[in-house]
């Protein structure tokens, strides 16, 4: 063979490698992830160990790092850095998704599930495939959407009193994350709904801007919420579902076969978190006990008042969903 004619060949080879094989298939990557949440809390240490995972099956060349407790902002912040692939990852509340993501929204009506097993049969069937696949799909959002995480029920809290019927809400500004469909529930349940990022929260409790706010036992706890509200009130007015989303642009650097390990990992996270998130329940209530935080019960005649108030939020933010809703009503 000819020099001339061995480089030839040798050029064919190296653009067939490059048309055949991509060289994406081998980079080394940190995957960033961001979470509101510190680490040890369900979430955080569920991304973790799918990093950990990854990494392994990758021989280290993926490996994942979370960036915990508000570090990189809230969870708008979060959205918008996976968007533009400042993050690769987001974990975050179905509550900010909705606004992006309007089939999602479905998930963030009040009182929507009969109790965390429904919530959790939706997620982990077809309905939740779906939803998840309206992510990806979605053009104008970036993302792909990865896995669900469970984010139990959410309650009242507030500085003042605890809430056993809705007159107790009456001149409370309850903090409620930013979706507009929160805040008329949050005043349609009797008290004044006031959007704000979960990162600016402690601040607008010190300083009067809200009198309380509504979330689960963990975040209440871990976030210590309970020094500056001590009233916890059971409500259950929400069950969101969380969610790890993924950065298209960085998604499209990755190869096939990375793109199916991290989806994977992915759904085995949304397993595990379930049960580090029963222990974090049962942790946060000892915590809050420790804390002396006041425990309000709700009667089911109460609730069933809250259920019917909050009707104009399903009137008007619901109707889009119809077909959803029953979907969702029908999954036993
Ligand atoms: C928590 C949730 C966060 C965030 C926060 C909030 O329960 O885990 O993703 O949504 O609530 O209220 O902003």
């Amino acid at each position: 063979m000819s020099f001339a004619k061995a480089i030839s060949v040798a050029g064919a080879v190296m653009l067939g490698t490059a048309l055949f094989s991509p060289v994406f298939a081998q980079q080394n990557l940190t995957l960033k992830s961001a979470d509101v949440h510190p680490k040890g809390y369900p979430t955080v240490e569920a991304v973790e160990r799918m990093g950990a995972k990854l990494e392994k099956a990758t021989n280290g060349r993926l490996k994942v790092q979370v960036y915990p407790s508000m570090q990189l902002g809230g969870e708008k912040e979060f959205l918008e850095q996976a968007q533009v692939g400042a993050l690769a990852m987001a974990r975050v509340s179905v509550g900010v998704m909705g606004p992006v993501i309007p089939e999602l929204n479905v998930l963030n009506l009040p009182y929507l599930f009969r109790d965390s097993a429904h919530m959790h049969k939706v997620v982990d069937g077809p309905i939740g495939d779906e939803l998840l696949a309206k992510i990806t799909a979605n053009d104008k959002t970036g993302l792909i959407g990865i896995a669900w995480m469970d984010g139990g029920a959410r309650n009242i809290y507030g500085k003042q009193r605890g809430v056993a019927k809705m007159e107790d809400l009456k001149g409370q500004k309850i903090r409620t994350m930013g979706n507009p469909m929160f805040v008329q529930m949050m005043n349609d349940m009797g008290g004044n709904g006031v959007a704000m990022g979960f990162d600016q929260l402690i601040n607008g409790l010190q300083t009067g801007v809200v009198d309380g706010a509504e979330n689960n036992e963990p975040s209440y706890a871990s976030g210590q919420h309970y020094n500056y509200a001590k009233y916890y009130s059971l409500t259950e007015h929400l069950m969101i579902p969380e969610i790890i989303v993924f950065s298209k642009r960085v998604w499209n650097t990755l190869s096939p076969e990375d793109q199916k390990l991290v989806m994977k990992f992915g759904k085995e996270a949304q397993a595990e978190q379930r049960g580090l998130w029963q222990d974090m329940v049962k942790k946060s209530l000892e915590d809050m006990k420790a804390n002396n935080v006041v425990v309000t019960t709700v009667s089911p005649e109460e609730k069933k008042r809250f259920q019917t108030a909050v009707k104009p939020v399903w009137d008007k933010f619901g109707a889009e969903h119809k077909t959803m809703i029953e979907r969702i009503s029908q999954v036993q």
